[in-house]
């Protein structure tokens, strides 16, 4: 009986916790449902001749992850997703973010290249048909590794903006006057 109820009060443990985790994501992209795929979003690439589309057979999680083909010859090139498909009634997907702790995803590149990265929050506009507000941008210098590698950029780094009405986010490149790059996106979620 002591026995049963060991494990009894260990499942419950893992359960809790296993709860307790799925509460403190908010998944934004994975590539792997209706929900969470780009189809799901509203995106912008440029300049001309960037390209973002979903790919399958190359993922951190899944099947699937997102492909970003930067060329750019005046310092920068960059690619934003909107939750809400820049529709401002769509309240659900302007979120709250002043509880989350961390902005995270997972990304890797076709070959190494020492442009900087920089990644920003958009706040929805104040009012319909008003203009978003970028946050400043998150720098990480040295190119994007060839394997998987997980970026983590505390929310308090996103100043400028209101936590508590975001609703998409870029990342771009610059640093070098001119670059080609292929990037590989997966799991982009807020975490608490
Ligand atoms: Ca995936």
């Amino acid at each position: 009986m002591k026995r049963f109820l060991k494990i009894s009060i260990l499942f419950l443990m893992v359960v809790t916790l296993i709860f307790s985790q799925i509460g403190n994501v908010l998944l934004i992209y994975d590539g792997e449902s209706d929900n969470s795929n780009l189809s799901s979003l509203g995106f912008w690439v440029a300049p001309e001749g960037c390209k973002a589309e979903e790919l399958e057979g190359i993922a951190y999680s899944g099947k699937r992850s997102l492909k970003i083909s930067f060329v750019w010859e005046s310092w920068w090139a960059g690619m934003g997703i909107n939750f809400a498909k820049w529709n401002f009634d769509n309240k659900d997907k302007i979120f709250d973010l002043s509880q989350y702790k961390t902005l995270e995803f997972y990304i890797k590149s076709e070959k190494t290249d020492n442009y900087n990265l920089l990644i920003t929050l958009a706040e929805a506009p104040s009012e319909k048909g008003g203009k978003e507000v970028y946050s400043e941008k998150y720098t990480i210098s040295g190119g994007v590794p060839t394997s998987w590698t997980k970026i983590s950029i505390p929310l308090k780094s996103f100043v400028t903006v209101d936590l508590k009405r975001i609703w998409g986010m870029s990342i771009e490149v610059s640093g070098v006057p001119s670059g080609k790059t292929i990037l590989y996106v997966d799991d982009i979620k807020f975490v608490k």
